[in-house]
């Protein structure tokens, strides 16, 4: 048996740190401008993010998972409503203020059939996006900005359907409206926001759901 020390653990992990840290700083540096509570961490951890002006929140090592609230279609369709918004999650001791659907972390599990339709109505209540449009698109902006994608649904791409080019903006709803092939394989998909330049910080914020 093999005992890994925290120094080889760090090493092994390097990789996965790097693919992380910038999402992770995004976070850490957001809430570092929002936030002026009391108790707020001011070690700079290392390994890329930074948890300076996070505020602490209570922590319990082996609590149970919760399991999602579950929404499933009836009479070949699922009809229900995501609103895509932030929330306080206590996470690993810290208090996070996440993007979210629902309010919740992960948000509610779909449960569709074959043949069925899934209309969702999407309000984004996330706030107005403060920065311009960047002049290099492949930057990071308009973090509140969303959309929504059916992942690994073999579906159609356009029109309001999984379409990853639409973009949902603070303070609108919009129709999505997916009908599943009567012979799509059954199995485990997710779903996730896809618009260019804010899916990676709100996926790493929490919207990533079955
Ligand atoms: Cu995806």
């Amino acid at each position: 048996m093999t005992t890994l020390s925290r120094r080889g653990f760090l090493r092994k992990s390097s990789l996965a740190t790097a693919l992380l840290a910038p999402s992770l700083a995004g976070l850490a540096i957001e809430r570092s401008r929002s936030a002026d509570e009391a108790g707020m961490d001011s070690a700079d951890h290392a390994g890329g993010a930074s948890t300076r002006g996070v505020p602490h929140a209570p922590f319990t090592k082996g609590e149970p998972l919760i399991q999602p609230e579950l929404r499933r279609s009836a009479n070949g369709q699922l009809q229900t409503s995501l609103r895509v918004g932030y929330t306080y999650k206590d996470i690993g001791g810290y208090r996070l203020s996440l993007r979210s659907y629902e309010g919740t972390v992960p948000g509610p599990t779909l449960r569709v059939r074959p043949g069925d339709v899934l209309r969702i109505r999407l309000t984004n209540n996330l706030p107005p996006n403060p920065d311009p449009v960047p002049v290099d698109m492949s930057l990071p902006h308009h973090f509140n900005t969303t959309n929504f994608h059916f992942h690994g649904a073999h579906v159609s791409p356009g029109g309001n359907a999984d379409n990853t080019f639409r973009s949902m903006e603070p303070g609108q709803s919009y129709d999505i409206e997916i009908a599943i092939p009567p012979e799509h394989t059954r199995g485990n998909y997710w779903y996730h926001p896809h618009h260019h330049g804010s899916a990676d910080v709100q996926m790493s914020s929490g919207m990533a759901v079955l």
